[in-house]
């Protein structure tokens, strides 16, 4: 029988862990969120971080941009982030509109304060197999399969997609955790035989039935990082009805890695605060 997992209900388990951590801090981690524009689905993921921190207790702090803020006055406030010791992580959420370059914009976050993991130090650090912070949603996919007890050592991981945010960064992690990768991405010449190899299948395209059933070994582990929206209901890159019947386990959208993400960047928080504080126990 198929596995389905439940990302929501794991996630509420780890914010029952980092409640313990949190109340054994003396004072209280706080994330700024930077948020450009009025995008509606990243109004949708601000307000789930708001909440995640909300529920742990840590302080919060929302600064919104009009969609036409210049590159200087962006990197201003940052910089004001930075030095403000009641702020502990600082996240600018994606997507940013076409006139800032998102690297350019994060590379002058502190990284000890880049809760994302998108620093080119942390993204360095992950890639040289000594990571610092991991960005969110590759680190609550192996969250996910630890906790599955899935083992991913020898085994073939395929990943589809290979943006900066997830594909790449989950790369590294699975590479680490001795499974053999493959990425795929939109010039792979025949992406069903890759996909057809694959022990544990990520797909993070944004790209509603990308992966159908013709496409998945059966006893495969299906993680779906998708998010898309299709006649008012979130699907993933995964046809669920269809690879459910083949796969061991599989992820659903929405309640899968969605729910993983924002807990990770709230134990990301925490990291953070404590590398600020000089203490390396972390990860
Ligand atoms: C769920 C994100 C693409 C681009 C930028 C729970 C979230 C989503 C889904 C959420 C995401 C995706 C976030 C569910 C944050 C994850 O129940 O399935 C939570 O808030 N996310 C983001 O901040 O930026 C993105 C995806």
């Amino acid at each position: 029988m198929t596995k389905i997992i439940d990302g929501k209900s794991i996630a509420d388990r780890i914010y029952e862990e980092l409640k313990e951590e949190v109340i054994a801090i003396k004072d209280k981690p706080g994330l700024a969120v930077v948020l450009v524009g009025d995008d509606p689905a990243s109004i949708v993921y601000v307000r789930n971080k708001e909440r995640a921190c909300k529920r742990l207790g840590l302080n919060y702090r929302l600064l919104k941009f009009p969609q036409s803020i210049g590159r200087e006055d962006l990197l201003s406030s940052i910089r004001a982030l930075n030095e403000d010791e009641t702020i502990n992580g600082i996240i600018v959420q994606m997507p940013l509109p076409e006139h800032l370059d998102a690297f350019d914009i994060v590379s002058n976050i502190d990284p000890l304060k880049d809760v994302d993991g998108l620093h080119p130090d942390n993204l360095g650090r992950l890639l040289s197999g000594k990571p610092r912070i991991i960005p969110c949603t590759p680190l609550g996919v192996v969250e996910l399969l630890k906790r599955e007890n899935i083992d991913v050592k020898g085994k073939n991981a395929v990943i589809v997609g290979r943006s900066n945010l997830v594909g790449k960064p989950l790369f590294h992690l699975l590479l680490s955790l001795d499974a053999t990768v493959t990425i795929c991405h939109s010039k792979t010449s025949d992406l069903k035989e890759e996909t057809s190899r694959a022990d544990i299948l990520v797909c993070a395209v944004g790209a509603p039935k990308l992966i159908t059933v013709d496409m998945v070994k059966e006893g495969a582990i299906v993680i779906d990082v998708g998010i898309n929206r299709v006649d008012d209901k979130l699907v993933g890159d995964v046809d669920f009805e269809e690879v459910k019947n083949v796969a061991r386990a599989i992820t659903p959208v929405p309640g899968g890695v969605g729910p993983m993400t924002v807990a990770m960047l709230m134990k990301n928080v925490i990291t953070a605060y404590r590398l600020q504080k000089g203490n390396y126990e972390h990860n």
